[in-house]
This record gives C-alpha cells, sequence and structure tokens, in this order.
C-alpha cells in the first residue's frame, strides 16, 4: 500500500485499488486529490494493471463529497470548464486502457457521483445514496457531465435527480440499470474483489479495445456546432448569475441558500 497524499494505492495479482483517502474534507474531488489520483492511474498503466478499484477506505460514511467547492471560481467563467480538475479525471478513467470498479458505500455527491457513474461497474451496498447536487449550488453542470449520467441513467431518474438535488438510494439507481450489482457492506470488498481477478484473467487487449470501442460509441453524439454554443449560452447564464454567487457563499457560511433566478 502506497500513500499518495490523499490517495493510498495498491497492486496485487495485475489489480490496482486505489483509496481515497482524504476523510477531513470527506474525500472532496480537489485538484490535490485529483492529482494524487491521477498519479495513481498513471502508475497502475505503467504497471500494466488489467482492472482499477476505485474505493473509499473501509467504512468511510462519505465516499466523496464532489467537487471542492472552495476551488469552484467565484463567477464570470465556466465552473466546470475542460481543464477543470473533475472534468480531467474522468476523462482519464473514461480512456484508462483497464476497466476501473468503482466500489462505493457510504454518501456521494455532485462530481463525485459522475466519477463513480463513469468507472465502468458501480459496485455499491443497499445503503449507499447518490446526489446530483449542482440545482443545490446553483452551478450549471456541463455537456459531457450529463452525457455520462444520460449513459448511465433513464432520463426519468436523471431529472428527479438533478431538479430536486435530493440524495437517492442505490437500490433505485439498481433498480433502473445506473448500478450492477447491490451488494451487503460486509462482502462488498471481497465480492468486488473476486469479480476482478475473472476481469484480470482475460485477454486484456480485447478487453481493452471493447472497453475504448464502447467508449467512443457511447460518447458519439453528433453536436452541430451552433447546438453546443447554445447549451454554452444557457450554462454562461447560470455561471453569470447573482445566484451562483448566492450558491458558493451559502455553502462557505453554512446557511440555506437565498435563490432569486437572477
Ligand atoms: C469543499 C467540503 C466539501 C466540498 N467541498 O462533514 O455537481 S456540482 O455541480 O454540484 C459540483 C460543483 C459539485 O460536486 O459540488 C459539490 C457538491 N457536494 C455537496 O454539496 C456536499 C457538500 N458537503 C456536505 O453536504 C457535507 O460535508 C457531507 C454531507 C458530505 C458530510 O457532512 P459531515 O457533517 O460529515 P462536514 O460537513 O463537517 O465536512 C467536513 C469538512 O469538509 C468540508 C466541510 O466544509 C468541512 O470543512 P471544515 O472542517 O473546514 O468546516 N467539505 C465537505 N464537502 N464538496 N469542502
Amino acid at each position: 500500500m502506497r500513500g499518495m497524499g490523499h490517495v493510498l494505492t495498491e497492486h496485487s495479482n495485475r489489480i490496482g485499488t486505489l483509496t481515497l483517502n482524504h476523510h477531513e474534507r470527506r474525500n472532496a474531488l480537489s485538484a490535490a486529490l485529483v492529482g494524487d489520483l491521477l498519479d495513481g492511474l498513471h502508475m497502475m498503466e505503467q504497471a500494466k494493471t488489467r482492472v482499477v478499484i476505485l474505493r473509499a477506505a473501509p467504512g468511510a460514511k462519505v465516499w466523496s463529497a464532489g467537487h471542492d467547492i472552495n476551488e469552484l471560481p467565484e463567477g464570470g467563467r465556466d465552473p466546470l470548464g475542460f481543464a477543470d480538475p473533475l472534468r480531467t479525471v474522468i476523462r482519464r478513467i473514461e480512456d484508462f486502457p483497464a476497466p476501473v470498479i468503482a466500489m462505493v458505500e457510504g454518501t456521494v455527491w455532485g462530481g463525485a457521483c459522475e466519477l463513480a457513474m463513469s468507472c465502468d461497474l458501480v459496485f455499491t451496498t443497499p445503503e449507499t445514496t447518490f446526489a446530483i447536487t449542482p440545482a443545490k449550488l446553483s452551478v450549471p453542470y456541463n455537456v459531457s457531465g450529463l452525457l455520462t449520467f444520460l449513459n448511465r441513467m433513464p432520463l426519468s431518474l436523471l431529472n428527479e435527480m438533478a431538479f430536486s438535488g435530493e440524495p437517492i438510494p442505490a437500490t433505485r439507481a439498481h433498480a433502473l440499470g445506473a448500478i450492477n450489482h447491490l451488494v451487503p457492506a460486509a462482502e462488498l470488498s471481497a465480492f468486488t474483489m473476486a469479480f476482478a481477478l475473472k476481469v484480470a484473467r482475460n485477454a486484456p487487449l480485447s478487453v481493452t479495445a471493447m472497453k475504448r470501442s464502447v467508449h467512443i460509441l457511447t460518447a458519439a453524439k453528433a453536436l452541430p456546432p451552433i447546438t453546443f454554443e447554445q447549451i454554452q449560452g444557457e450554462r454562461r447564464k447560470v455561471w453569470d448569475s447573482r445566484d451562483y454567487k448566492e450558491g458558493i457563499a451559502a455553502f462557505k457560511q453554512r446557511r440555506e441558500p437565498d435563490y432569486r433566478g437572477e
């Protein structure tokens, strides 16, 4: 087990494990934690890892609190731009040559929901909850992020989660096909490792080719430039708004936000 600041890495039997390990900030996806994740993934690609398991420390109540709100821009620019740490690590997981399994326990918030659902497989416990939170913070989620969710769950569930911002139980996400397996907490780690061993015994070139082909096919949504600009225009109205600044201020001041639609 190696410590990389906020992420622990382990590697055996061609299986790599990345453990989110920044409890004080509830594994918020800060630039520092994401940097450690990227370092771990780089090391695993060098080691020709055949499966990666992404998890939090055993017994963690919060798998990840999502984007580090303190690192969101104060306003006037895209809070989830291409170079944003969250966007960077999601692309890296999608591009990683081997399958990445999200082993999820506890509560999952905002961008961390996307991080989990950008993984190739999601194994959770029945008690796990997921909350898609942009509406709570007056953040305009970005196009590729919404596509990650749409590739994982039906529109009905995405609308319910995105508009309410409220946590939903993993049992509902599983019933609608967004989760691969619900496993009792005491068995989740062994179940995940047993599955990973099955994959690690298979032909890696075939697995990589299928992962990459499926990702290209699911990402292939023809978006004429004018359509993309139209969406960006809708998003710019949000990140330029008074409400956007209010959302971040309310979080920092630990109070309920007062949104006015302006
Ligand atoms: C920075 C944090 C965070 C945090 N950032 O512990 O998807 S989008 O568009 O919304 C995107 C922009 C996104 O992902 O936004 C983030 C969405 N996440 C959330 O809304 C969750 C915010 N966090 C919470 O609701 C609570 O922290 C939970 C329920 C996760 C855990 O509650 P708990 O009582 O166990 P604290 O709230 O006391 O948090 C411990 C420390 O971590 C900081 C938090 O400010 C606190 O710092 P201090 O000890 O300095 O007060 N923290 C938690 N989440 N996302 N910092």
